[in-house]
């Protein structure tokens, strides 16, 4: 096997015999043949697309099973050899489309390839996974980029079936999917030419994380602060993991007088901060647990039902399997799945009778409390607030200190980094990488927090609007404020965001707790000269530098 689209590969060098996610060489290469397959789909669709046929159907399967080969999101290999049996059948139903309007096209061979269903699929993936690198791996460079657009629209991918699941979509994405997919396939690209489809990942990411926002805040209102506690309390519980905002709605509206509390996990926290979720469902309580790599001792310990709506899901553990539902693109050998059947949602009544068969919380704890809610509307309405405070000398500096968690002890910088800010600066947050702080008392400036969560990863984008919007309130370049952006990445939604982030001109950003593995020596150089992009070093180094 080989895969090293995660921080957590290993030895920095791919996972080669088994994931160090969990993920079997069979699932990689179960995957490898579905993405092979999503790759002889793009220039079917593309074609249909020129001839003005309806691939929404197709746009939407590719996206979901892009999102369903990033990590830790599914490893159950049945549900890959569905998807890929039904990647032929789509692939086929478009082409006699297509045949309708051209007498005669050429398929390549890729969009001519037939899996054997009769024999080992994970053998066929292997084989093809086998291929791709034998003939990519000749100019390293070029790999490393065909592997970063590879990732990084994987990651773009997840946006648009998030948007797409709230009825925000643009053809544009999609169109753009397939042209990259496409791309994969060509020999005659330049260095350059990869380096500027990797920008346009970035670029058409942007839009994904646009739609996205519109869908959340015209469906559920801008977030604004909202305490969130992070005791429990007495009775049935539900704990919903991942970062579906709509699917934790469609739980709420499904648990409406149960009598069973529901509790955000993970990435699902700053759902807290949407007003037309929180007034509408009383019963959408608290918080319960830290970051993803903590699950399974948090979700062992949980005395309701369990269900995971996107990544990150690690391999399960006897002790909470039977409590454990996954929905979407998320899967798991033995675990139930619950499918979507109306309104793009699925029917929880197993994940209900589950809870209400378990015993719920029991015993009281002693209170504790977080704030959430400070995206680009919170933050940018006290924009002159924050001015004054800036001018006035009361605040010297911004961190945004945000991206993934993960296993590693080198992720304590984040904590360091964050306790030894100075007292005159704002710490802004987002993504699960901020469960190392997110409960630190930091006190304020003024009436400005000091420790601000903007949300999800999957709100990067108004975490970049409160970058942008302060760069026009203080007539200045983005890159010339007094704001560092100290990131973390683990999976391939960092891909797509670090490559917007370097799509909007965006530089100095330190990236750690390492570096990408699959970005070459070379790649690495021309990133670092055009962007000034760097790994992190110590937290006094950096802050030193930062503040410098
Ligand atoms: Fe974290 Fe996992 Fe949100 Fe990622 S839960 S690591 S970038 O999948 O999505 O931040
Ligand atoms: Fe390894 Fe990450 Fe790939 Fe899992 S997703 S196999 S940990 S590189």
């Amino acid at each position: 096997m080989f895969c090293e689209q995660c921080e957590q590969t290993a030895s920095g060098q791919g996972c080669h015999q088994w994931g160090a996610c969990g993920k079997s060489p069979e699932v990689n290469a179960v995957q490898d043949l579905l993405v092979y397959c999503l790759r002889g789909i793009a220039p079917v669709a593309l074609k249909a697309k020129e001839l003005g046929i309806s691939t929404h159907e197709v746009d939407v399967f590719t996206c979901e099973s892009l999102f369903s080969t990033m990590t830790n999101v599914n490893f159950n290999k049945k549900r890959f050899w569905e998807a890929i049996q039904q990647a032929i059948q789509l692939r086929e139903k478009l082409k006699a489309e297509v045949a309708k309007h051209l007498t005669s096209v050429e398929w390549s061979e890729i969009s001519c390839y037939q899996p054997d269903f009769t024999e080992s699929l994970a053998q066929q993936g292997q084989d093809i996974g086998l291929k791709f690198i034998t003939q990519s791996k000749s100019d390293v460079d070029i790999f490393s980029l065909k592997l970063t657009v590879l990732y990084g629209v994987k990651g773009l991918a997840s946006y648009s079936f998030h948007a797409q699941e709230l009825g925000q979509e643009d053809d544009r994405i999609y169109q753009f999917c397939y042209e990259a997919l496409a791309a994969l396939d060509q020999t005659n690209l330049s260095l350059e030419d990869w380096v500027n489809l990797a920008l346009k990942v970035g670029e058409i990411n942007y839009l994904a994380m646009e739609l996205l926002d519109a869908g959340h805040t015209q469906t559920y209102g801008h977030p604004t602060p909202t305490v969130v506690p992070l005791n429990p309390k007495l009775g049935k519980a539900i704990l919903v993991s991942g970062h579906d905002i709509k699917q934790l709605a469609a739980l709420l509206k499904q648990t409406e007088n149960t009598g069973i509390n529901v509790y955000t996990h993970g990435e699902l926290l700053p759902a807290h901060g949407y007003p037309l979720l929180k007034q509408k469902y009383p019963h959408l309580y608290g918080h319960y647990g830290t970051a993803w790599q903590n699950q399974t001792k948090d979700f062992a310990k949980f005395p309701g039902a369990i269900i995971i709506t996107t990544n990150c899901l690690m391999p399960t553990q006897e002790t909470y399997e039977d409590k454990l539902f996954t929905i979407g693109p998320v899967g798991y050998p033995g675990i139930n799945y619950l499918p979507h059947i109306e309104d793009n949602t699925p029917n929880y009544t197993p994940a209900i009778q589950k809870a209400l068969a378990l015993p719920g919380f029991t015993e009281e704890k002693e209170p504790r409390q977080v704030t959430v809610g400070f995206a680009r509307n919170s933050v940018l309405n006290v924009a002159d607030q924050v001015i004054a405070a800036v001018k006035e000398g009361k605040i010297r500096h911004f961190f945004l200190v945000g991206g993934c968690d993960g296993a590693k002890p080198d992720r304590n910088y984040y904590t360091e980094f964050v306790e030894k800010v100075p007292k005159d600066c704002i710490v802004l947050t987002l993504a699960c990488g901020k469960f190392r702080f997110f409960d630190k008392q930091l006190g304020e400036i003024g009436n400005l927090p000091r420790l601000m969560d903007v949300g999800q990863c999957n709100d990067a984008y108004s975490a970049i609007q409160i970058a942008l919007g302060l760069a026009q309130a203080f007539e200045m370049d983005v890159n010339e404020l007094p704001l560092s952006m100290i990131l973390s990445w683990y999976e391939q939604k960092a891909v797509a965001v670090l490559l917007t982030l370097l799509y909007l001109g965006i530089k100095d950003i330190r990236l750690g707790p390492t570096l990408p593995a699959f970005l070459s020596p070379n790649v690495l150089n021309l990133l670092s000269e055009k962007y000034n992009l760097q790994p992190i070093t110590t937290p006094d180094e950096d802050l030193a530098a930062c503040l410098g």
